[in-house]
């Protein structure tokens, strides 16, 4: 499998939750790359763009005001296959639907509070770490324990 990368992001409900470290580690331990991160308030422009597919969706006011309403923690994840098995990590999007072991299963309840967003496609993925991310803000590196995480 290619070599990918994907966006996902804490939304301001998971930071004020103090679930940063939570769900870092849930990715960390599974075995992805992290090559980009920071903290970010977004700005009402760029939460229109991001959630640009769902502008005439009558719940798109609430989402942009709950998305710019503090800080996000944006991410870059890099692995094979990362951009559904990120998908499955996070759950379903109506947390009561989420499987347990999920992050939306164990972590929250409800549709617009429900913690983390990550890229649905390749060309979503694509699309978004370009929205949120500069070239300069994101790292190529190796892990030096890669050996133990991928076959050869
Ligand atoms: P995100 O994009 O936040 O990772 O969510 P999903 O990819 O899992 O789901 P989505 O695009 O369908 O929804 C985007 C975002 O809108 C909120 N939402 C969604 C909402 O508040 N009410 C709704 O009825 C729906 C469908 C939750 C996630």
């Amino acid at each position: 499998m290619a070599m990918e990368r994907t966006f996902v992001a804490i939304k301001p409900d998971g930071v004020q939750r103090g679930l940063v470290g939570e769900i870092l580690g849930r990715f960390e331990r599974k075995g992805f790359k992290l090559v980009g991160l920071k903290q970010v308030t977004p700005s009402r422009d760029l939460a229109g763009e991001h959630y640009g597919v769902h502008r005439e969706r009558p719940f798109f006011a609430g989402l942009v005001d709950f998305i710019t309403s503090g800080p996000v923690i944006a991410m870059v994840w890099e692995g094979d296959g990362v951009i559904a098995s990120a998908r499955k990590l996070i759950g379903a999007t109506k947390p009561l639907e989420a499987e347990p072991g999920t992050i939306r299963g164990d972590l929250a309840v409800n549709i617009g509070r429900n913690v983390i967003h990550g890229s649905d496609g390749p060309d979503t993925a694509q699309f978004e770490i370009n929205l949120w991310f500069s070239a300069e803000e994101l790292n190529t590196w190796t892990p030096s324990d890669q050996d133990w995480r991928i076959e050869s």
